[in-house]
């Protein structure tokens, strides 16, 4: 814990079996003291060696003569030692973000060297050496050279400024006390290292739903609590300290604005993109923030959704919406995230990403980043891909990813994202072309990836410790999306638990099966979606079973189940490159997991394994139900091997999975039985025959 109060999450720092050697090397710093980046990189260097080494090391503005060994962090401009020890070429020829370390004899002292051509490289590469040292990794021989794949990885907070709530977060209010600014509090800075540990480099502080929408029927004040108020010159004002605090650790700054913003100050009696005076508005307003904020990232915007307002509203597109804002962003080079996520109604919404963007494609303005959700639906356990990926050649692509469990047992369950978004990285977007993987997509200036992030202010931030995993694993993908999931894995367990290898094995084995255990019992593991509870309330639950409650997307009726996506139905399949499409049209080649995604078929229509598709549903909630007992029973095999309060937090919420899971498959199998009045060849759903049976 950081101050007594909040978890370290996994910039633990503990010592281990090579903090010896370590202490050799390391107890003697020689860092460059220019730059804001550089009081975070000596901070994080005090405080990861004080763990690491069982002691502070003593810094130095000189080289340490003295010293056998020691750790010189800086660039080679500014640092004789680093430009003796590593070629000019060698660091200029890295990226902006990229670092270099190196271990070299240096006048007879054995030495580390972490250099880069910027100070937010020596960030980056502090937070590697440290990372290394934490995984008890040798200094010796160390040549390493890194780069971000992708330049842009934010973290998207659908943070209520006002009212100080997280939308889909689980681990209590807001970290940011917007009110109080520009107050800052130490847990910010704390923050600001977890983000920067993994290389995540722009955060958006407040919700996408920048006005809260009257869907529960609540008056109008609930509009202000969504936070368009913070354009207004005041609150830039306030933010400008906490710009500040993560440029210290390379993180810009970026805001969700109201599309409606013009007319909502007042100022204006339209926010039409085409009119002249709104044009004015939007750059005046850009000018505004990047005198408060000089390296201001830009806008996120929800158009057109929800409830959110758009360029629909004045007879505009989405074209026109986006490029007013790119327009006035332009000049201090800020970028416009304009979300994808449009629908207009439930009746089958996968259909309308790609029909509402796709013709625009070439239309957005070079800063304008079209930030599109993995899957065509909204972050389901399992959903397709997204058919946009790939097929907006002429426009920069962001893939939005949901760190936070909305849809995966809000962080009472365990269910981790890397092998999900692994998934979604490897697909091939068009498998008769060349390279053009998820992963790929995103190298290019002006594309990205962006995560949901929901941490909130409990002492753990995520609710469930194990939940860390996921905020870990989104930066190191994003970051570099050819990471394995078993590296990033084991990486984040030894960081986070230590290195005692009976826990490794169990805390991996865990997060590994945790995400197939949830899809299986949530939607019976053959592609079904949105069988949660929605409710009318703002804060629909999306976590208790209602399959009852949207049949349009999981289309079950009499003759069978599944949503006809294909060339018979709604042509969804039509949108992807033709390879995909046929292997999706086809029941037969369609994959398994997501076949009712793409098929109406009915109950007893057979699989390849010979089972049926009402007794497979049966099978896989059963399966998963089981899966999460047993997950439990292992996480409680650790008892007495980590520390008690993380043993015993976790194992609470395990028991409140397998409750909620055996709540799940019970109401999944009774609403399959109830419907298809198809029996369960192995006797364990109750039906109509065994209550007669049990009557008689
Ligand atoms: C921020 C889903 C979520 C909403 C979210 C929306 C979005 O509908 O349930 O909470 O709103 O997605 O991504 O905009």
């Amino acid at each position: 814990m950081s101050g007594g109060k909040y978890d370290d999450c996994w910039l633990r720092y503990a010592e281990n079996g090579t903090s010896k050697s370590y202490r050799e090397r390391c107890s003697n710093v020689y860092a460059s003291v220019e730059a804001p980046e550089l009081g975070a990189v000596r901070d994080e260097l005090r405080r990861g060696f004080r763990g690491l080494l069982g002691r502070e090391p003593h810094f130095w503005q000189h080289p340490p003569r003295s010293a056998d060994g020691f750790l010189a962090v800086g660039t080679p401009a500014e640092m004789e030692v680093v430009s003796d020890c590593v070629s000019s070429e060698a660091v200029e020829s890295l990226d902006d973000e990229g670092f270099l370390i190196r271990t070299a004899d240096w006048e007879g002292a054995e030495i580390v060297v972490v250099t880069a051509s910027t100070d937010r490289g020596l960030v980056y590469g502090t937070f590697y050496l440290l990372r290394h040292m934490s995984l008890g990794r040798p200094l010796d021989s160390l040549d390493v050279v890194r780069e971000p794949t992708n330049a842009e990885r934010i973290v998207n907070h659908w943070d209520n400024p006002f009212r100080r709530s997280v939308e889909r977060g689980y681990a209590g209010p807001s970290i940011f006390d917007f009110e109080r600014l520009p107050d800052l509090r130490e847990r910010y800075v704390d923050y600001a290292r977890l983000l920067a540990s993994v290389g995540i480099n722009g955060i958006v502080v407040n919700n996408v739903n920048t006005q809260i929408p009257n869907r529960d029927g609540a008056n109008e004040a609930t509009n202000e609590l969504g936070g368009w108020q913070l354009l207004e010159t005041r609150y830039l004002e306030k933010l400008t300290g906490l710009a500040a605090l993560f440029r210290r650790y390379g993180i810009r700054l970026y805001l969700s604005v109201n599309f409606g913003a013009p007319e909502k100050f007042g100022d204006l009696d339209t926010a039409d993109p085409c009119d002249d005076r709104i044009e004015q508005w939007w750059a005046a307003k850009a000018d505004e923030i990047h005198e408060c904020i000089p390296d201001f990232g830009g806008f996120l915007v929800k158009a057109d959704s929800e409830g959110q307002p758009g360029p629909y509203n004045y007879d505009a597109d989405h074209v026109n919406g986006a490029n007013v804002l790119a327009r006035a962003l332009e000049p201090h080079s800020g970028r416009v995230w304009w979300r994808a996520f449009v629908y207009d109604s439930h009746e089958d919404r996968a259909v309308q990403q790609y029909n509402t963007f796709e013709p625009l494609d070439g239309e957005f303005h070079e800063n304008v980043t079209v930030q599109v959700k993995n899957g065509p639906i909204d972050f389901q356990p399992r959903e397709p891909v997204s058919p946009v990926f790939g097929q907006m050649p002429e426009t920069n692509l962001g893939l939005e990813l949901q760190i936070t469990g909305e849809y995966t047992g809000q962080h009472v369950h365990a269910c981790y994202h890397v092998p999900m978004w692994k998934e979604v990285l490897e697909f091939d977007t068009d498998p008769e072309g060349r390279g053009r993987r998820v992963k790929n997509l995103f190298t290019e200036e002006g594309t990205g990836i962006a995560g949901v992030s929901g941490p909130g202010d409990d002492p753990n931030w995520t609710g469930h410790y194990l939940a860390q995993a996921n905020l870990y694993g989104y930066g190191r993908l994003a970051w570099n999306p050819d990471l394995d999931d078993e590296t990033i894995t084991d990486e984040w367990v030894r960081q986070t638990f230590g290195d005692d290898p009976a826990v490794i094995e169990t805390v991996t084995d865990i997060m590994h099966d945790s995400w197939p255990a949830v899809i299986d019992y949530t939607t019976g593991g053959l592609g079904l979606l949105h069988m949660m509870y929605n409710g009318e309330a703002r804060l629909e639950n999306h976590y208790d079973p209602s399959p009852e409650e949207w049949p349009g997307y999981h289309g079950a009726t009499e003759d069978g189940i599944g949503k006809d996506r294909n060339s018979k139905g709604n042509g969804y399949t039509q949108q992807y490159p033709a390879a995909l499409a046929a292997g999706y049209d086809d029941p037969e080649t369609c994959p398994n997991e997501l076949l009712l995604f793409f098929h109406h078929l009915p109950w007893e229509y057979e699989l390849e394994d010979g089972r049926t598709v009402v007794q497979t549903l049966y099978d896989n909630c059963f399966a998963g139900a089981a899966e999460a007992e047993r997950l439990r029973d292992e996480w409680n095999s650790l008892d007495g091997k980590i520390d008690d309060e993380r043993f015993r937090h976790i194992a609470e919420r395990f028991d409140e999975q397998v409750v909620q899971a055996e709540r799940w498959r019970d109401t999944l199998v009774a609403f399959f039985y109830e419907r298809s009045s198809v029996p369960d060849q192995r006797g364990r759903v109750p039906s109509a025959d065994a209550s007669d049976e049990s009557g008689a």
